[in-house]
């Protein structure tokens, strides 16, 4: 009886699992079509992309709206969705590696669900119309055309006021031009986000995260909450260093066009003892992306392959050319293999130097993960904030004195003032960065796509955020005729993804915090990880990875540690009792 019963039990066992092998047969099969066909139209389509965004023109829009419909008529084709959602509800019977790609086919659908054409093609339109009027905005001071770098150059180095605020003023004006077609994309956006069940494409982006929009604006208001007290001391101090500088009275909240970046969001050149200006003078703009490349080799990456040098774009467009181009760097991978590019407009100076390290780590993050074992659909990163974090990451390590005396960007004699050093750090980009990306950027953009805030009010909210989290206000009143949040790319582009940049600051403390105490067994504040391969062997590890395990779990068996601020807010810690010396007797915050 009872070897009976085993037998049936094991006629039961072997059907069951022939049958859920089945359904991984099944998926096994529709999923190596579908990386096929996905990689094949997602190289036609940044290939087309690539073309529009460096030399703007009709043609080269029509291209890429017209490559960007084929991906999307296979990508969010109705046959695709209901092979991907049926073998979804057989998650439980799949390998991890397999519901992984088919929820990345969901996500790729909802971004264009053929089940609702007019909406695609129309939000495809939309959005290549939008990144056109963007990449070609010409900027105009007294007149006279302006480029982005030019307007930098000028905030970086004006300490004439009302110049100062002509200049902020017109880098504000791209927001006009810009705001009917971010009206028109938001409804767009919302509409192929509804089509597949979100409330949103702000709820849509976040589930990425695994999360809701309510936990996603949760987290980073606890960020805000954790880092409060530093950024208090380190806004009042700023504030009244400004106050003298511009020889105004002290006021509450810090007028924009005092800070040199357009939005706030770094707090660059305040401290001149840490200004690098200087150094990088005289140095080419190759130098800059050539010694960026050397950071990675140095930790035992490998050199970027030879079409990268070729096919990347990487400096500002020649005086007297026409061409338009994108002026807000990034990284392609082009094919989801070994075509890497870069759009950049490197100058030498501080703030490309950390932007060329930036977008390469974006760069060996594609070079890593390009693997057999990864698939096309999983060749992203374990979430966009760990794509965004290792090049802060070598960003920060590229920015600590003793690795710029080794690259000989400072005398070896150099003797930094280590406050002067960490504070312009923790203002250049860690605190005020925060309050404007988990501030600013995330709430307004949850209030637009989750509530669909109404675009009369659109200003408004933007400055009213901008005081209650950032602390600073326009220099004179700004109507709905302007639309400022317009006027910063990822808005455009990028769209409920900016919390992204905010998670990965306080990834990139705790992998630096890491690597730095167990790896280097240096002080965080002051490290070098120049040609450490063990350095290079821990990064790897995560990165080659791409999609294929939970954030989560990548995070805590790199670090030991779930997302924390912890490590963000000891590397800054040193600071706070100098600044409290210095603020004492004045008015901290602005409430
Ligand atoms: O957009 C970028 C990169 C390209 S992914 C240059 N960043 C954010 C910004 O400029 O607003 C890097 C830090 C924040
Ligand atoms: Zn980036």
């Amino acid at each position: 009886m009872a070897s009976r019963f085993l037998l049936l039990l094991a006629v039961f066992a072997s059907s069951a699992s022939a049958q859920s092998s089945g359904v991984q047969e099944r998926a096994d099969r529709f999923l190596s079509l579908v990386n096929a066909s996905y990689q094949a139209l997602y190289t036609v389509s940044s290939e087309a992309q690539w073309l529009a965004s460096t030399d703007v023109s009709p043609a080269h829009n029509a291209a890429a709206e017209t490559a960007g419909k084929a991906a999307a008529a296979f990508n969010g084709n109705p046959a695709i969705i209901n092979e991907a959602k049926e073998l979804l509800t057989h998650r439980a019977e799949l390998k991890e590696l397999t519901w992984r790609q088919l929820d990345q086919v969901m996500r790729n659908a909802t971004e264009g669900p053929m089940t609702n054409p007019k909406l695609v093609a129309d939000r495809i339109a939309a959005e290549t119309a939008q990144a056109s009027t963007l990449n070609s905005f010409e900027f105009k001071l007294h007149g006279k055309p302006i480029t982005v770098n030019q307007i930098d150059h000028l905030l970086d180095s004006s300490t004439d006021l009302a110049e100062r605020q002509a200049v902020w003023e017109a880098s504000k004006e791209s927001g006009k031009a810009l705001k009917e077609g971010l009206i028109k994309l938001r409804g767009l956006r919302n509409g192929v986000a509804q089509e597949m069940g979100y409330h949103d494409y702000f709820a849509f982006q976040v589930a990425g995260y695994g999360m809701t929009t309510d936990e996603m604006v949760a987290l980073n208001d606890e960020f805000m909450r954790l880092l409060r007290p530093l950024y208090l001391q380190l806004h009042t101090w700023v504030k009244y260093k400004l106050a003298e500088k511009y020889h105004r009275p002290v006021p509450k909240l810090i007028p924009a066009h005092w800070i040199n970046n357009r939005w706030s969001q770094a707090w660059t050149g305040v401290v001149e003892a840490a200004d690098l200006d200087e150094y990088f003078k005289g140095r080419s703009a190759e130098f800059i992306i050539k010694s960026a490349e050397q950071f990675y080799t140095g930790i035992g990456f490998a050199p970027l392959p030879a079409t990268f040098w070729t096919k990347s774009d990487l400096y500002p467009v020649p005086p007297g050319s026409t061409r338009k181009k994108n002026t807000h760097a990034s990284c392609w991978h082009v094919d989801l293999s070994t075509d890497i590019r870069s759009l950049q407009s490197i100058e030498p100076n501080p703030h490309w130097f950390s932007t060329a390290h930036h977008e390469l780590g974006h760069g060996y993050y594609f070079m890593s993960y390009t693997r057999p074992e990864v698939p096309p659909l999983l060749r992203t990163g374990a979430n966009p904030a760990f794509h965004e974090g290792f090049g802060e990451l070598i960003a920060i390590a590229a920015s600590q004195v003793p690795y710029l005396k080794s690259l000989g960007v400072l005398p070896a004699d150099f003797k930094p003032d280590e406050t002067a050093f960490l504070l312009n750090n923790s203002l250049s980009k860690g605190v005020p960065f925060m309050y404007w990306s988990s501030g600013v950027m995330t709430h307004w953009e949850a209030d637009v796509y989750g509530k669909n805030l109404p675009s009369d009010q659109w200003n408004a909210r933007w400055w009213q955020y901008a005081r209650e989290f950032q602390g600073i206000q326009p220099p004179t009143k700004r109507g709905e005729e302007y639309c400022d949040p317009a006027t910063k790319t990822h808005i455009n582009d990028n769209p409920a993804y900016y919390y992204s940049y905010a998670i990965a600051e306080v990834f990139k403390h705790q992998l630096h915090d890491y690597i730095a105490k167990n790896v280097l067994h240096q002080p965080p504040q002051s490290c070098n990880y120049a040609n450490n391969k063990e350095v290079g062997d821990f990064i790897r590890k995560i990165m080659v990875k791409g999609a294929t395990e939970d954030w989560r779990k990548v995070l805590k068996e790199a670090t030991g540690e779930d997302l924390s601020t912890r490590a963000m807010l000891e590397y800054y810690q040193p600071l706070m009792g100098w600044l409290q010396e210095q603020n004492k007797g004045r008015q901290v915050g602005w409430e």
